[in-house]
């Protein structure tokens, strides 16, 4: 799949603002780079998502904050959401004063290619373990994300673990503590 958003880009050499325009057609494959804000419900930054792909894959780089909504010593799932119902509302709504099952369900269910099931989905990421203090750092490399399905997108962090098990399409992780869109960017 990597291989076929690959095939788009040229080696040609473009300017920083050309090649935002041309990523269908002509941008170098090391410009495309794509970037993730993740807030909670009370619009606070929980941390960034940058995806960067490369010559083989795809390199990821999630940064988390402490937070409220967020457990300490604890892991938590992380998936690429296909926010591609509209009926469902658009990107990441979230309520504080509603339930917390009911945040951020704007996003829908994880991004998936055909019949893939949990733990297979393209949109299953690492789990990333929030340490003592709070933060947490995943840094990974795939090629199981196609570059050309990643706009508009929407990654969500949730409160429990996920069990990767094909049986719960969800993986039990739990509410959705916190959401972002995932936009064309730059590395840095
Ligand atoms: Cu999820």
């Amino acid at each position: 799949m990597i291989r076929k958003a690959l095939t788009l880009a040229t080696a040609t050499v473009v300017t920083a603002t050309a090649s935002v325009l041309l990523f269908n057609s002509q941008a170098n494959a090391h410009d495309v780079t794509f970037r993730a804000t993740l807030r909670d419900p009370q619009d606070k930054v929980v941390g960034t998502v940058k995806f960067r792909v490369t010559h083989h894959a795809m390199e990821v780089d999630a940064r988390l904050k402490p937070n409220d909504n967020v457990t300490p010593n604890q892991f938590h799932g992380f998936h690429i959401h296909a926010n591609n119902d509209p009926l469902n509302e658009e990107d990441c709504q979230a309520d504080p004063d509603e339930p917390q099952s009911t945040w951020f369900m704007s996003a829908d269910g994880h991004l998936k290619e055909g019949l893939q099931e949990h733990g297979a989905h393209m949109g299953d990421l690492p789990s990333p373990l929030v340490m003592a203090d709070g933060t947490a750092r995943l840094a990974f490399t795939t090629d199981r994300i196609d570059p050309g399905d990643l706009k508009g997108t929407a990654v969500i962090l949730h409160k429990d673990p996920d069990d990767f098990r094909p049986a719960t399409p969800t993986g039990n992780a739990g509410p959705r503590m916190a959401c972002g869109v995932v936009r064309r960017a730059w590395w840095g």
